[in-house]
């Protein structure tokens, strides 16, 4: 437990992940999640503007590119939902279309209110929008936009940019049921799913060679200084990426390089690291199709349409909750 006092809401929780994520007597953990705060969330828009990382821009290829289309196989009006908006930017060009056709609710959800605000200011001027952000976990959020639906108006809810990917697959399966749990049939899910591609070319977009990924790693343990009043010398870790074969994963890692003691006085933590030991921060899992496609199955979707980019493989995929 985590002394409640003087700690906000947020503080608690964050504290008590970290508190629990170090405590572990194997692999020390940090969720992902936390890597979005103002700078973290910065940072990964330059990794998105970064040659190796071809991620961001294969998927705004697709959604550029068939706009029109993934429209047209939708329901009209229908409100828009989308878990984890970033900056907007990739979606942008999706609003518009929808929005010509019908004016449409679209409600950003993203526990960074940084991200929140990029988002805002991104598509905010776009015709017959109404923007609705809410500063929610995933599911909470999508909760709350379920609960207030209009009779029969169908949803669209946008899982963009291989976010699904940070789960492990038995996590994901869990998290698109309870999704699919939240919705009716007919409501739509747009997912995006990173592709297999070469090892090297995924170890490259997860270890650039002007190291923005790393600050982007190497943020957490800032933050974990800045909001839990933590002692990390950030000169002391060293960001890893790694590929493991058989999850088919990358993983991000931060590796102590020496012995050394942090103490983490709001988690009311004091860690100790041996030389070389890591704390895993994130993994990005990389898909088949097949996968996709058993993925939909499994949590009460049919896959609608599937669109690849080719230059850097990665799929939209448009399921339909059956
Ligand atoms: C935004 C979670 C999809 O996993 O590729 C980028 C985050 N991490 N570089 C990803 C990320 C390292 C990104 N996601």
């Amino acid at each position: 437990m985590i002394a409640s006092r003087e700690l906000t809401i947020f503080e608690q929780s964050f504290a008590a992940d970290v508190q629990v994520g170090l405590s572990r007597s194997g692999q020390k953990e940090l969720p992902s999640k936390y890597l979005y705060d103002t700078v973290g969330s910065r940072l990964f828009d330059v990794i998105t503007a970064l040659p190796e990382y071809g991620l961001t821009r294969a998927e705004e290829r697709i959604l550029r590119g068939h706009a029109a289309e993934i429209v047209a196989r939708l329901q009209a009006p229908l409100t828009v939902a989308e878990l984890g908006s970033g900056s907007g930017q990739k979606t942008r060009g999706l609003l518009e279309a929808l929005c010509v056709r019908h004016p449409t609710a679209y409600y950003p959800i993203e526990i960074s209110p940084a991200a929140l605000a990029m988002c805002r200011r991104e598509v905010g001027d776009i015709q017959a929008i109404s923007i609705l952000g809410l500063e929610r976990d995933y599911l909470d959020g999508l909760a709350e936009v379920a609960a207030a639906r209009r009779h029969g108006k169908p949803l669209l809810v946008l899982f963009l940019g291989s976010t699904i990917g940070n789960f492990d697959p038995p996590a994901a399966a869990n998290f698109l049921q309870e999704l699919r749990s939240l919705l009716q049939p007919g409501d739509a899910l747009l997912l995006g799913t990173d592709l297999e591609k070469p090892v090297p070319v995924v170890l490259a977009a997860y270890d650039d060679p002007i190291g923005v990924t790393a600050a982007f790693n190497l943020n957490l343990l800032g933050r974990i200084n800045r909001e839990l009043d933590g002692h990390f010398d950030l000169a002391e870790f060293d960001h890893v990426a790694r590929f493991d074969p058989t999850a088919r994963r990358v993983e991000m890692h931060l590796r102590s390089n020496r012995r050394q003691r942090i103490a983490i006085e709001k988690a009311d933590l004091s860690v100790t690291f041996e030389e070389g030991e890591t704390i895993w921060t994130e993994s990005s899992h990389k898909y088949s199709l097949a996968d996709v496609l058993r993925m939909a199955q499994s949590s009460g979707f049919r896959c609608e349409a599937q669109w690849v980019d080719h230059e850097w493989p990665f799929a939209e995929n448009l399921w339909i909750a059956e």
